[in-house]
């Protein structure tokens, strides 16, 4: 409930305007409201609960973390009556459990539906953020929540002659709610990123033809989904602090241990037994047979090896296994697919791949897609085309700070964080996986809960000791945008130009490297000294601290990027 509304505009009066109401929206609504007693309101745009997976409606949606840790740890009781039934939970399950979880707090009745957010208004004199939303609705509040994701803004390339296309067309981040019935259908999917390698084999089942347009190859790990047994329920029940002991410990936030070797530790036919053995285990533990695979090219370069012939082993026609393998980028430094039969799919006779790096798309016409090598008539074309990620989201809205200052001004080459949680010159505003958080490079759910927690505590501070404002101060910021490149720089994650890391999908896009590379346990670290340091780097207002104080000399010291051990999902 609003504790007012201003008589002369409408705008109802919050302390806390949380915007979107995926993983991060509920959890945050749950803290302010449950825990610290603020009105707060949730806006999001869709109908329901649920944030990318409310969008991701695409055939085959699935998570790529396992089960028992896309979960919310926070909640005891929420661990021991959920049961997931597969490895990796499919789009419906997940959307069943946040609607569980939502339903279980009481949080729907403090989220607007069908709300999308168009400006954000921070106001000097009065201290509050002014929200408007397309309807024209209007909102106030003390602080401002950003919960929108990462993925959330998706990116349909400007083919030319698209709106000329007769057919039917579906970008797989806005999919159809009824869904798409591809039966006998001639179907053009372009992209071969985790979402296409996920859609193709589930498209090709039931499609009279799917072609893959394919620009870059991609590797992929089998992820050996399948339900749970008895057993291993039994075990999740039994076991919860255990593995989020493990999850806070790794870098990745996932349930399992990188191992503790290097690739040459160990002799070529260990280390072919051990890529076996890790292929059999499947998904991204594949990721953790060795140490070092992000850190060293040579290292990397033997995983890189292992995979390619794999495909080679699994594609039959040797010219189409030679166009998947033909990858030039390292393992996992591109988002690593996993996939389920994406490779043998390629075997069926309905199925054929276009290259089209060597052969570029030149148009959409009425009937299909043109390349330089002739047209690929179809009924209907499926854009698996990725995200404008990160900054999409933030800069779809005008955001403005202090002196009206648009957010997408102060980004204008490139975005610009303390910690990935906020701005300099936009007070009292909180990012949850902003750019320079590690989100996107870890188990999303373990840095949700973590930014989350992190905030609800500096906000419980600053109420606690009469902060009115908070703000990033800018050096920590640029100190913090240094760290975050050298993080990145550490590993092999840059080598890729073409990664949506660095925002490269995106035409006019600047090139910087987004996420946090240097692992969600230092990350957690640095943000649990920065809090017991008084919120060191952050410039505060009201109780008894000055305006815009000088910063502590020892802000920026976030330790040497040559300490990160193992980045990436
Ligand atoms: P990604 O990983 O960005 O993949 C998008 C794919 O689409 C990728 O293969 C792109 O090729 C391809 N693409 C994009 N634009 C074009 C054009 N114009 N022509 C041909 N091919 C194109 O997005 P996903 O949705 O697969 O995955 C995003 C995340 O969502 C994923 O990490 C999971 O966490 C869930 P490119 O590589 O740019 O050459």
């Amino acid at each position: 409930m609003p504790n007012t509304t201003d008589r002369s505009t409408g705008a109802q009066e919050y302390d806390a305007l949380i915007i979107g109401a995926g993983f991060s929206g509920l959890y945050q609504l749950h803290c302010l409201r449950d825990r610290l007693g603020l009105s707060a309101q949730v806006l999001e745009t869709a109908d329901g609960v649920g944030g990318t997976w409310y969008w991701n409606r695409y055939p085959g949606a699935r998570c790529e973390s396992e089960r028992h840790s896309y979960s919310y740890y926070f909640s005891k009781e929420i661990l021991e009556e959920w049961e997931w039934s597969e490895r990796y939970p499919e789009q419906p399950e997940i959307m069943r459990y946040l609607n569980y979880v939502a339903d279980k707090l009481d949080l729907k009745r403090d989220i607007q539906f069908g709300t999308r957010v168009e400006s954000a208004v921070y106001d000097e004199a009065t201290n509050r953020w002014h929200v408007e939303t397309e309807a024209g609705d209007q909102y106030t509040a003390t602080y401002l929540i950003t919960a929108v994701g990462c993925l959330s803004t998706a990116n349909i390339p400007d083919i030319p002659g698209l709106d000329s296309f007769a057919g039917d067309w579906y970008h797989t981040g806005q999919w159809p709610h009824d869904g798409v019935d591809f039966t006998g259908k001639r179907v053009g999917q372009i992209g071969t990123g985790s979402t296409g390698i996920q859609a193709a084999p589930v498209i090709a089942s039931t499609a009279g033809h799917l072609t893959v347009f394919q620009r870059t190859p991609n590797y992929s790990v089998p992820a050996h989904n399948g339900p749970l047994s008895a057993e291993f329920k039994q075990y999740l029940r039994e076991n919860h602090d255990e593995i989020r002991a493990i999850m806070q410990s790794t870098p990745n936030g996932h349930p399992f241990r990188i191992a503790d070797r290097n690739v040459a530790d160990v002799t070529p036919d260990e280390r072919l037994a051990i890529y076996e053995e890790s292929w059999r285990t499947g998904g991204l533990r594949f990721r953790a047979a060795f140490r070092d695979l992000l850190l060293d090219k040579a290292a990397n370069d033997t995983a890189a090896e292992f995979l390619k012939d794999k495909i080679r082993t699994v594609v039959k026609d040797p010219e189409t296994a030679a166009k998947l393998a033909n990858i030039d980028h390292p393992y996992a430094a591109k988002r690593p697919p996993i996939d389920t039969h994406y490779f043998e799919t390629f075997n069926r006779d309905n199925v054929t791949l276009v290259d089209v790096r060597a052969a570029p798309i030149e148009r959409i016409t009425p009937t299909g897609i043109v390349t330089v090598n002739g047209e690929y008539p179809l009924d209907i074309i499926v854009f698996a085309t990725g995200f404008d990620a990160m900054t999409g989201p933030l800069l779809g809205m005008d955001i403005r700070g202090r002196d009206g200052q648009a957010l997408k001004d102060v980004w204008s080459a490139g975005p610009k964080t303390y910690l990935g949680l906020a701005v300099a010159g936009f007070p009292n505003m909180f990012t949850v996986t902003g750019p320079g958080s590690p989100s996107v490079l870890c188990n999303m759910p373990v840095a949700i809960e973590q930014h989350v927690e992190w905030i609800t505590d500096c906000i419980a501070h600053m109420r606690e000791n009469g902060i009115d404002r908070i703000e990033a101060g800018p050096e920590a910021a640029e100190k913090w945008v240094e760290h975050v490149n050298d993080a990145a720089n550490a590993t092999l994650l840059p080598l890729v130009k073409h990664s949506w890391y660095l925002g490269a999908n995106v035409p006019g896009k600047p090139r910087v490297f987004m996420p946090y590379a240097g692992g969600m346990t230092r990350y957690r670290a640095v943000c649990d000294d920065i809090a017991a340091k008084g919120y060191e780097g952050f410039r505060k207002e009201g109780g008894g601290h000055e305006k815009h104080p000088p910063q502590g000399a020892t802000v920026g010291d976030f330790g040497p990027a040559a300490a990160i051990d193992a980045p990436g999902v």
